[in-house]
């Protein structure tokens, strides 16, 4: 789930030069595969009636429950035909223009690893479970698999422009950490949010996070944390406003920012 940034370098041994691995699914381990059964099963519970019908409608779509850690060659067959996506496996974190490269080509880099199962509730890089898990079922609704594909094309611009600290906490606070409104209330559709208990249920239930209405050049200015519940949600008012936004062009907005310092977290 991170997107706090990554440069350079050559691939890994072993991987290709768009940092793709075979996900060799076949050497799961048994041990693996009820790692993901384990979590799927906590997730799967919890999200219901919180995470956006979106969401669970990609959920069932995938058929990710059945036997373990989904095999990226089946759950693509389905993933192409709904929206074009596929996932394709990496070792971990990749650099930033390979990151933005793949979405921009509705390719979803997903780590291959998947957690131990004395981790099930914190990890630093992201692995199996949060990224598909947590990730692709949006990527089954078409406007998200629009916007995920915007917010890759406009990776590089950010980069040549010097602001991709900024556009980067857009993903942030959409991608990963995003709620949504909706009649019968706030739902889930970030997967940083989808793949933690703790965070499903804090997210929507406690009272401690500020919950703010989504804009862009708020989010923009809003430093994140990556090691702890979020102090702060974005709410936006459907997936087609957040998709609007984003298909402007964000040089104004950048020459904006550069005069307008950071928003606190805190109130
Ligand atoms: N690599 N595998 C992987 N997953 C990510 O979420 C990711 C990445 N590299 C860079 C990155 N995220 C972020 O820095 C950008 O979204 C800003
Ligand atoms: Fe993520």
């Amino acid at each position: 789930m991170s997107a706090d940034g990554m440069t350079g370098g050559p691939p890994p041994s072993g991987a290709r030069a768009d940092w793709t691995i075979d996900q060799a699914w076949d050497r799961y381990t048994a041990d693996e595969h009820a790692v993901w059964v384990k979590l799927y099963e906590r997730q799967s519970r919890l999200l219901q009636g919180r995470a956006c019908d979106a969401y669970l409608r990609g959920l069932d779509a995938l058929d990710l429950h059945d036997a373990g850690i989904p095999d990226f060659r089946r759950i693509n067959g389905e993933l192409a035909r709904l929206t074009g996506w596929r996932v394709v496996a990496v070792p971990g974190l990749v650099p930033d223009e390979v990151f933005f490269d793949h979405l921009a080509n509705r390719r979803f880099p997903a780590g291959q690893f998947i957690r131990r199962a004395d981790q099930l509730d914190y990890l630093q890089e992201p692995d199996v479970f949060h990224d598909v898990f947590g990730h692709v079922p949006m990527l089954t609704d078409p406007t998200f698999a629009d916007y995920m594909q915007a917010y890759g094309e406009g990776g590089r611009r950010a980069m040549a422009l010097g602001r991709l600290h900024n556009l980067a906490r857009l993903y942030w606070y959409t991608v990963e950490f995003g709620l949504l409104a909706t009649p019968e209330g706030l739902r889930i559709y970030g997967a940083g949010i989808a793949s933690s208990a703790a965070e499903s249920i804090y997210a929507l239930e406690s009272p401690a996070p500020r919950r703010l209405p989504f804009d862009l050049t708020d989010v923009m200015r809003t430093p994140y944390r990556i090691d702890d519940l979020q102090a702060l949600y974005f709410v936006v008012p459907s997936l087609q406003a957040l998709l609007d936004v984003t298909l402007q062009d964000f040089g104004a907005i950048y020459d904006q920012l550069a005069a307008l310092p950071d928003l606190p977290l805190d109130a």
